[in-house]
């Protein structure tokens, strides 16, 4: 069993396909072991995407995920990281295969709907960065 943050972007969001993301980790078997949503802070999200401070689009990406609410959820199962990433597809959404997350909903390399940790480093990191130990159900 294995747990990993996803995000369901400000894009995600805008565009109302809350329920139709969720389902889809459902429906490939991911449960969910805590939610809640909220608006990060520019500074909320700049401690988050601190792995990323050094790259061009950190300022934009940041800007991109404190403009409105966002999702934040963990998710629970066997595999949980890479099926989650396999579910959301390449961070491109021009590159993501048919049926992912980022290919039916994304509008741009940027903006593309969810976020999903890389690897159990992150997800640990991730998961405390939003959540306590009461938040975390089962
Ligand atoms: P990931 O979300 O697929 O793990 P990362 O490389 O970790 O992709 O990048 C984090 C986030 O930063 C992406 O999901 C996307 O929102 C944004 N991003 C990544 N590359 C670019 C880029 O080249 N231009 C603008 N935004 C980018
Ligand atoms: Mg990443």
């Amino acid at each position: 069993m294995e747990r990993t943050l996803s995000i369901i972007k400000p894009d995600g969001v805008e565009k109302n396909v809350i329920g139709e993301v969720i389902s889809r980790f459902e429906k490939q078997g991911l449960r969910i072991a805590a939610l809640k949503m909220v608006k990060l802070t520019k500074k909320d999200a700049e401690g988050f995407y601190i792995v990323h401070k050094e790259r061009p689009f950190y300022g934009s990406l940041t800007d991109f995920m404190s403009r409105g609410p966002v999702v934040l959820m963990v998710l629970e199962g066997e595999n949980a990281i890479a099926r989650n990433r396999e579910i959301m597809g390449a961070t491109n959404p021009a590159q993501a295969a048919e049926g992912t997350i980022r290919k039916d909903f994304a509008s741009s390399i940027e903006e593309n709907t969810v976020h999903g940790s890389d690897s159990p480093e992150s997800a640990a990191f991730e998961i405390g960065y939003f959540f306590n130990a009461f938040e975390l159900c089962g």
